[in-house]
């Protein structure tokens, strides 16, 4: 072969390969010019792996796959498999555990302002919830992670809480005088129980099917999606359609393992995380909104809070709420109440 002909070949081969690049496309052309390590993410949560969320963590995983090239692998941990919410804020903090979400009640242990979310009818209806967190008073509530060792990428949704319990149908405030009640863990969700009239008892959720099955405690109180598919409805036969708190899911990075990622890494995060939210906040609603004939189909007697009965309450727990407001901040309280407001 003469050298003009091995010159010849090898422009060849160089244009063929650039027209293959071409054809590939932009996005994995992009994919291939980005700063993107080999990276195994673990990523725990505490619901059922049948839950909502639980598909949404799976649908995360896919996107950082797709949008990293397959580099960036997510394992996925549901059932509180990894500890419980307070558990695993801990792991991220020690950098043993990359990422979580976490309900905004234990959160309040670090940043108070948290506990916000867990005064009662913060939020009319889910659009509210979602202009409130998406901007700027959510968004004041994530910045303060960063210095606690966390990362809050974006809100996803744990949803409307209704009460069950294995004691007696509760219809009206009154009935819940004397209920030991599991709330979650901090000061806010046990002052309101409380409040009206509960024994109140903080617990985590990975604790709770056992204590409600062996009736240390009567009952609970969660989005309808949850009670489902943490089959709470085999051990509680009775079901207050009550919708008293909209709690926030927080997507948490470990802050230690953020730092040391590639700024192209950090957007391959940040991307499937926004991608996932959409998705997830659209199957919870469908959860939610399926499951309550789900629960009814398993015999659970379902009552629900009457207007007057949501009015008596909140009568109720004004003093408290006012309280409460010092307490959790009076900037943050009020914050998010105008901007709940402004979203009406
Ligand atoms: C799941 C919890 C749970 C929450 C609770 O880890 O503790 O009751 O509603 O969903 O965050």
């Amino acid at each position: 072969m003469s050298v003009d002909l091995n010159k010849r070949l090898s422009l060849k081969t160089a244009v063929l390969g650039l027209a293959a690049a071409m054809t590939m496309g932009l996005a994995s052309y992009d994919v291939m010019a980005k700063d993107i390590n080999s990276r195994i993410i673990r990523f725990g949560y505490g619901l059922a792996d049948s839950s909502p969320s639980g598909h949404a963590v799976r649908f995360f995983a896919e996107e950082v796959g797709k949008l990293s090239d397959g580099k960036m692998k997510v394992k996925t941990y549901g059932n509180g498999s990894l500890g419980s919410d307070e558990q695993m804020q801990n792991a991220l903090i020690g950098g043993s555990q990359e990422l979580t979400f976490v309900s905004t009640a234990p959160l309040a242990g670090m940043v108070k302002g948290f506990g916000v979310f867990d005064l009662p009818f913060l939020f009319d209806n889910e659009k509210v919830a979602d202009a409130v967190l998406d901007g700027p008073e959510g968004k004041k509530l994530l910045d303060t992670l960063p210095e606690q060792g966390l990362i809050g990428l974006l809100y996803w949704e744990n949803g409307f809480r209704n009460i069950t319990n294995s004691r007696r149908a509760i219809a009206k405030m009154e009935d819940i005088k004397g209920i030991k009640l599991r709330v979650m863990q901090n000061e806010v969700a046990l002052a309101v129980f409380n409040g009206l009239g509960a024994n109140a008892i903080p617990m985590p959720f990975t604790e709770l099917f056992t204590a409600l099955e062996t009736k240390t405690v009567d009952g609970q109180e969660n989005p309808l999606s949850t009670i489902k598919t943490s089959k709470f409805y085999e051990v509680q036969p009775y079901l207050t359609i009550s919708n008293h708190v909209y709690t926030p899911f927080v997507l948490l990075a470990s802050k230690r393992w953020w730092d040391d990622l590639t700024a192209d890494e950090q957007g391959v995060i940040t991307q499937a995380a926004k991608t996932a939210q959409a998705y997830q906040r659209k199957i919870s609603r469908k959860a939610d909104s399926e499951a309550l004939q789900f629960i009814k189909d398993q015999g659970v007697e379902v009552s629900r809070f009457s207007p007057e009965e949501k009015e008596k309450i909140r009568t109720t727990l004004q003093p408290i709420v006012a309280k409460l407001r010092t307490e959790i901040g009076p900037d943050t309280v009020d914050g998010i109440m105008k901007a709940a407001k402004a979203a009406q």
